[in-house]
């Protein structure tokens, strides 16, 4: 009896852990069967939303209104009268779901802030952008290319329906409104009949919830998959192959979005196999998904063997700027937010400032691949902030984000990664939101389960974690000192006999024992500053005005330079080593003051990533401080 009774509280125990594995996300709604909720019309997606409030919004009247006089085509109003009924009213049916999910956010961030209910909806709600986009790099093999929570959850021919529903639903409760399915290192069977019929359904699914689905082709698909003898953009028959398929994928998806396409970059084909440009692929592309209203959106991402011996950042403006005004309406430009490669900190990238005529979306990388992947908790809000304060979001056609969801329960890894899914998901809809209120609203949904709490010491962790993160791996503008291949561990002034030294962490920290830093100035160096507009070219350019956090990303600094606090290069370089470490400590310690108020799986995951990650501070900046005080200290007795 005893046995059995024992066995039975470790069930319940394991049940009551299993409800906080975090797979609820920030959706984290009580079933509440309260509320009287009403709608003017019917479809799949209204379907949703008065289903979604029935079960979880609290004791209200609600109703939903289709308003075509409305503006926006995914805006919604939300509107209390005087009896405290709720009215949500939009133009098109998407608006009314989105209404319903930022109704239900603010009830429970209302309870969770023991705040009088809906007092901070504004009564007009749209977002800013109308490509809010996830791209996943995932493979056709379930892999994922730079993925850190388990295998994909596009398992093909064995499709999870139920765990694409809740993909889509999370999605929609933050506004997302398209997903690329694949990676952009695309296998060309992706267009094969067998995977369209697959994709088909994944549109079906994720249509109700207002998402459209993307694919990341392989540029030279009608040859790869044997059917013309060249992938030449300029060739008819390779255009009419394009053609036909686009008519295919069309009648199995008639809301299909379009194309991303990774052309010659990282040896993947292009229309330069050809010697046509990147406008004439991507044209070509174009002129087949035109007549369905779908877009191309061509990566900026190249770095191409025509460029031999130019500073890779600088490579993008160089190969599209002589492009200007030769692209087709339906082709956006898309473009890392730095002109490298998604560093812990890089400078915007300028192309940003150049192409004026050409429409262009920012790439975001919610996957972790160079902030620690998914076992640090780094949150990546004041990061895509700090983008924005340098590049108008106006000058934007739109915002994709590099997914960080997997198959894991958790579905990112780190239960603090889901933050920069939901951040992703926010600033896509209002990129002028700051970081920290965004944090704050996700650490009350997340961790406050409702109920009043007192979590702010959290946000401010989160806020402080990304700088945090630079300062152990790569402070002062230092840059791609990553171990080969996994990105993760530190390789300060790493080269491999195999690996072309551009790509070489020594090629990018030029440490010496004169100094360190990357040399990019108009006068000693590769000229790369000359790409910003000013103020910032002229700014960058000089040691003395560059600012002191990328330094070494725009100039090569004698050890014993002077920095604003008057200690060297060397010294404010220890320091910040130093800085980045005792941040981690500090981010435990809180965590450990916060035991009683998380419940024990989510406390006891993190606590144990927490500490590996400190661990892997630790790491680097011991192996960064030997290695460049190998230098220093040598030049200091000099
Ligand atoms: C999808 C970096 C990553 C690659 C990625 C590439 C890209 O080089 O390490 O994994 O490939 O960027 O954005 O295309």
């Amino acid at each position: 009896m005893k046995k059995i009774l024992l066995s039975l509280f470790a069930m319940m125990l394991a049940m009551c852990a299993a409800a906080e594995d975090g797979h609820q996300l920030w959706l984290r709604y009580d079933t509440l069967n309260q509320a009287k909720v009403s709608a003017n019309r019917h479809s799949p997606t209204i379907d949703i939303a008065v289903n979604e409030l029935k079960t979880f919004a609290s004791g209200q009247q609600i109703t939903l209104k289709i308003d075509r006089s409305l503006p926006d085509d995914e805006g919604f109003n939300l509107q209390t009268d005087s009896k405290q009924r709720i009215v949500i009213s939009a133009r098109r049916d998407i608006g009314l779901l989105y209404g319903a999910y930022s109704l239900l956010e603010r009830q429970h961030l209302s309870a969770a802030n023991g705040q009088c209910q809906l007092s901070s909806v504004p009564a007009r709600n749209a977002p800013y952008y109308n490509l809010r986009l996830l791209n996943h790099w995932d493979n056709l093999d379930g892999s994922i290319e730079r993925g850190y929570a388990g295998e994909s959850i596009f398992e093909w021919f064995h499709l999870d329906k139920n765990l694409i529903k809740e993909y889509a639903r999370a999605n929609a409760s933050i506004g997302i409104n398209g997903s690329v399915l694949n990676n952009v290192n695309a296998s060309p069977k992706i267009l094969t009949t067998d995977y369209l019929n697959e994709i088909k359904t994944i549109a079906d699914i994720l249509r109700p919830y207002g998402i459209r689905v993307y694919l990341s082709i392989n540029f030279a698909s009608p040859m790869a998959l044997g059917d013309t003898p060249t992938a030449d953009p300029l060739d008819s028959g390779v255009a009419a192959w394009w053609k036909k398929k686009a008519d295919e994928i069309y009648r199995l998806i008639p809301d299909f979005g379009g194309f991303l396409v990774k052309a010659n970059s990282e040896g993947q084909p292009g229309p330069g196999d050809y010697h046509r440009t990147h406008a004439e692929g991507a044209n070509m592309l174009a002129d087949a998904l035109q007549p369905h209203g779908g877009i191309v959106m061509w990566r900026c991402f190249v770095y191409a063997t025509n460029h031999v011996g130019e500073d890779r950042v600088m490579q993008a403006v160089s190969e599209f700027k002589p492009l200007e005004g030769q692209f087709r309406s339906n082709v956006i430009l898309q473009t890392k937010n730095g002109p490298l490669d998604f560093q812990p900190r890089e400078p915007y990238s300028p192309i940003f400032d150049q192409m004026k005529l050409t429409p262009n979306m920012v790439e975001l990388q919610i996957t972790q691949e160079y902030l620690g992947q998914s076992r640090h908790l780094v949150y990546l809000g004041p990061l895509w902030q700090e983008f924005f304060s340098f590049v108008n979001p106006k000058s934007l056609r739109g915002i994709a984000g590099v997914a960080n969801i997997g198959k894991d329960r958790n579905w990112c890894g780190h239960h603090f990664s889901q933050a920069n899914w939901y951040a992703f998901g926010r600033l896509a809809w209002n990129p002028f939101e700051e970081s920290e209120d965004i944090a704050r609203d996700w650490v009350a949904l997340t961790f406050a389960n409702g109920k009043q709490s007192n979590l702010e010491v959290l946000v401010t962790l989160m806020q402080n974690s990304r700088e945090a993160c630079v300062n152990y791996m790569m402070p002062l503008g230092l840059h791609h000192i990553f171990e080969f291949d996994h990105h993760y561990g530190p390789c300060p002034g790493g080269t491999r006999p195999d690996v072309p030294t551009v790509w070489c962490p020594a090629h990018y920290d030029q440490a010496d024992s004169l100094g360190v830093g990357f040399d990019r100035t108009t006068t000693t160096g590769t000229g790369a500053t000359a790409q910003y507009r000013e103020p910032y070219a002229q700014m960058y350019n000089s040691l003395e005005t560059c600012p002191e956090e990328l330094l070494l990303w725009f100039h090569h600094v004698p050890w014993t330079y002077r920095m604003k606090n008057g200690q060297t290069l060397w010294q404010n370089l220890q320091a910040k080593y130093n800085e980045g470490v005792g941040e981690v400590d500090r981010m435990i310690y809180i965590w450990q003051q916060l035991r009683p108020q998380i419940d024990d799986q989510r406390w006891r995951e993190v606590n144990d990533r927490l500490q590996h990650q400190l661990e892997n501070a630790r790491e680097w900046r011991n192996v960064c401080l030997d290695y460049y005080g190998s230098f220093a200290e040598k030049s200091a007795k000099e």
